[in-house]
């Protein structure tokens, strides 16, 4: 390519691209001119926000460089990629990131501070990236960012949502929602106007034998949505690396947008179909762990799904291969099923469009496809009912009945005449109105399925999916442990114990191979050094306290245990367990005489996260923990004894506040309920303990941190079914102090007594299902026993610099080596070379 470029036109381009600032002066250069002339901005009107535009513009133009390398590079060396196909990405912010990754957030610091400027106030501008929900989304997250730290050619696909999860406000105790409008100034993402895709929707199928006689399947009319690219640069740490997360948006097709009816005076009737088309990209659905049958949903799902393997064909073709090589080529990781469409588009690109055989394509499409499993709760399986597809996608529902067809064949033959196996394991569940059972579909069209943490990826194989490990034989089914970026969640998060911890280390190497934290261990009896990582702490809790006051108006005492539980609220995760060991707390504070008080162990317990709009109960516990608040917070016999703290609007970048400031966080969900789960791993890294269930990692990390270092509590996931079975049909009587706090909830003392009545009633009428009374006694003694270990500050801070020591395991790096190796079959790039010229330059 490049040679046919003539000798002088390259002279020139190379004599004049940039190369980027790494000095201060450098910096102050590119940031005033950033806001003098991309801004239109002075000295004398340029306030933070402007300060942080021509920052961030200043750090993108350096980041877009690297960013042409890696794509050219990559192009050059032709390896097998990978694309991880997600409708969530929980970014957060991107500078603070970036000027880690680029190594020069010090130049920054120093240029902004001549200029007049606190860095953290800059930093602090910056919009959220908030397109996801939760632990999903965030997962995605950390992939990119250990994806290009580790120099693996992987570009990131989803939907460029114009909202994404909504703004939580709390009025009166109550959740109120904002939408998220977050791209007034995006300055890291570029439109792509050029790199389009036409999505079809609705329309029916024409199928023949033409002159040839061969059989021709063609999907016509319906109407054109037009998707835009729209690319995110991802850099990786310490690294030449930036890679690409490409976000898809939706607008009227040009050729769609009727300007006949324009002409004729039919605006309304033109814009309103511009409208309908840009709706599909607008909003992010603002569930976690529940899946509601929407046509728009679906309809965002197939434009995602069919722009991006257009993108990944498109790209794949200018190799000249034959399609056998495809899969040695491209590799697509489903998070969960919500892009498993895109394994039927593939089949019927391949077969409708390309004129391959049946069978050959459909080789080729389940060696390309792999799906990650998220969860194992019902309501959050994907099914669509299939007059919802017929209408949107026609062609696509043939193509799922062929699949089964020929699946169910082969079920047949190896387990002929288990009818019952067929019904079990169909594609499409004979319900009124019928449904395609995605996770089935994914599971079909892939090589290899996996779950996040070890007990999840059992439960999925004995549960949920027991009949496919009968079909396929257990290897396709396989685990691959969740994990996080330490360079996000230790050292942007918590800057200071990174510092600590590579002081003793004698570098930052263990931002690159977190195992070697371990070499922490023999300092657990350094005095000077345990004095510093408690210091540290302190500092983050006075920081947090400090939040708190400004935000809830309420003060805290920063000596005092922070107990945090931030997470999306959901009845499986237990607030409500925490909720009512709070007021059991207070029911027992309040029994004291004000000598016996004096002995007691202060404590703040901190809330926050979102319920799903329209999830009721969730809401109903948000409401609880505000009014319990209310009284707690107020009563005088308390005082700094407990406080309760509902924090509002929980999201990435405030988690990067509380996650440093926790002395113990909550991660109670019933056991068997949560798949992975991923900020008890956060926690752990930041030097706070965990009480938790034998549930999703908290299982791993005990086996690694050690048991002594965990407050466990809690039934068993093998015993929960049992338990569930003994609330209807034994002899069971509710948690005798349980009762004590569900009566002081039913005299009014929170207010509010119907519905909080409703959450009492879910636990001693409808079945306990998510088992709080089973779990309540054994939460409360555990939470004592923290009271006790926390008097005993020395033993605790020997707890915590243990536990970091040995979190080595779950960095997202392992966790991606894991999937290249055993799933995608890729290699990283070598970068030496590149690394050369820089340190050169
Ligand atoms: C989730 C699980 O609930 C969570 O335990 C897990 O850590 C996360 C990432 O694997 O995926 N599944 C869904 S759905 N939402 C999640 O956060």
């Amino acid at each position: 390519v490049e040679s046919s470029i003539p000798e002088h036109m390259r002279e020139a381009w190379r004599k004049y691209s940039p190369s980027g600032f790494t000095t201060k002066d450098q910096f102050e250069t590119e940031i005033v001119r950033h806001i003098e002339t991309t801004l239109a901005r002075s000295l004398f009107n340029c306030d933070e926000l402007a300060a942080y535009s021509g920052t961030a513009l200043a750090f993108r133009d350096r980041l877009i460089m690297d960013w042409n390398k890696t794509q050219q590079r990559q192009t050059f060396a032709d390896q097998k990629r990978i694309y991880y196909l997600s409708l969530e990405f929980l970014m957060g912010r991107a500078l603070d990131n970036a000027m880690l990754n680029v190594g020069l957030k010090n130049v920054a610091k120093e240029g902004l501070a001549d200029l007049g400027f606190r860095i953290e106030d800059v930093i602090n501008q910056e919009h959220d990236a908030a397109l996801g929900n939760g632990g999903l989304g965030r997962l995605a997250a950390c992939f990119l960012d250990s994806m290009a730290s580790l120099n693996y050619p992987a570009w990131g696909y989803g939907l460029r949502y114009r909202y994404g999860i909504f703004k939580q406000e709390i009025e009166n105790g109550y959740q109120v929602e904002i939408p998220d409008y977050w791209l007034d100034f995006n300055p890291w993402e570029f439109a792509r106007h050029d790199v389009t895709v036409d999505v079809q929707f609705y329309g029916w199928v024409n199928k023949y034998t033409d002159d040839e006689g061969k059989q021709i399947v063609s999907w016509q009319d319906g109407e054109i949505v037009t998707a835009v690219a729209y690319d995110v640069p991802v850099p990786g740490y310490g690294t030449p690396t930036v890679n690409n997360l490409r976000l898809w948006s939706s607008k009227a097709s040009s050729g769609e947008f009727d300007f006949s009816k324009f002409n004729s005076g039919e605006y309304e009737s033109a814009v309103a179909d511009q409208q309908r088309a840009e709706t599909i990209s607008a909003v992010l659905y603002p569930n976690d762990n529940l899946e509601r049958g929407k046509e728009l949903r679906l309809k965002q799902q197939y434009f995602w799904c069919a722009a991006s393997l257009f993108d990944i064909v498109r790209r794949f073709k200018k190799t000249n291969r034959k399609w056998s090589e495809f899969p040695d080529q491209v590799a697509i990781q489903l998070n969960d099923t919500h892009p498993t469409l895109a394994v039927v588009e593939l089949q019927r690109i391949l077969v409708d469009k390309e004129g391959l055989e049946w069978q050959t394509a459909w080789d080729i499409v389940t060696k390309t496809f792999s799906y990650t499993n998220h969860t194992v709760l019902p309501e959050a399986l994907e099914k669509w009912s299939v007059p919802l597809i017929q209408n949107l996608l026609p062609r696509h529902l043939q193509i799922i009945y062929e699949i089964n067809l020929s699946f169910l064949q082969t079920v047949e033959r190896r387990f002929p005449k288990d009818r019952e196996l067929l019904g079990r394991v169909s594609l499409i569940e004979e319900s009124q109105p019928k449904t395609v059972r995605m996770a089935y579909l994914a599971i079909v069209g892939s090589h290899k399925v996996n779950g996040v943490a070890e007990l999840h990826s059992d439960l999925i194989k004995t549960t949920i999916f027991k009949d496919f490990v009968r079909i396929y034989g257990p290897d396709k089914f396989i685990n691959v442990t969740n994990g996080i970026t330490p360079r996000r969640w230790l050292h942007q998060a918590n800057p200071r114990l990174s510092e600590l911890i590579a002081s003793k280390l004698g570098s930052y190497e263990f931002l690159k191979d977190l195992t070697l934290l371990n070499k922490l261990e023999p300092f657990v009896d350094d005095k000077e050094f345990k004095k510093e990582w408690a210091e540290i702490k302190y500092a983050n809790k006075v920081r947090l306290a400090q939040h708190i006051l400004k935000t809830t108006g309420v003060s805290v005492n920063p000596k005092a245990l922070f107990d945090v539980q931030v997470k999306r609220i959901h009845e499986y995760k237990r607030q409500q367990l925490n909720v009512f060991g709070v007021i059991h707390r207070y029911l027992a504070i309040k029994s004291l005489s004000s000598e016996e008080r004096k002995k007691l162990a202060p404590r703040v317990t901190i809330f926050g996260g979102k319920a799903a709009p329209g999830y009721w109960m969730a809401k109903t516990i948000i409401h609880l923990i505000n009014k319990v608040g209310e009284v707690i917070n107020n009563d005088p016999d308390v005082g700094d004894l407990l406080k309760v703290i509902f924090l509002e609007d929980y999201n990435v970048s405030k988690a990067e506040i509380i996650i440093p400031a926790s002395d113990i966080s909550e991660h109670i969900s019933t056991a068997g309920t949560e798949a992975s789960g991923t900020s008890n791993m956060k926690f752990v890294l930041n030097g706070g303990l965990i009480i938790g269930t034998l549930d999703g990692a908290n299982i791993e990390i005990t086996r690694e941190i050690g048991e002594q270092n965990v407050f466990l509590f809690g039934n068993l996931s093998e015993d929960v079914e049992d338990l569930r079975h003994n609330h209807f049909y034994g002899d069971y009587q509710v948690d005798p102090e349980l009762q004590k706090v569900f009566d002081l909830i039913k005299s009014g003392k929170f207010g509010d007594e119907g519905s909080f009545g409703a959450l009492i009633g879910a636990i001693t009428e409808h079945g306990d299902y998510y088992l709080v009374s089973d779990d309540f006694n054994s939460y409360t003694k555990t939470q004592d026993l923290i009271d006790e270990t926390f008097k005993n500050q020395d033993e605790w801070v020997t707890k915590c610099i243990t536990s970091v020591a040995r979190m080595g395991f779950f960095t997202s790096d392992r966790c991606i080596n894991e999937y290249a190796d055993t799933i995608w079959n890729i290699e990283p790039l070598d970068v030496a070379e590149e690394k050369q010229v820089r340190a050169r330059t």
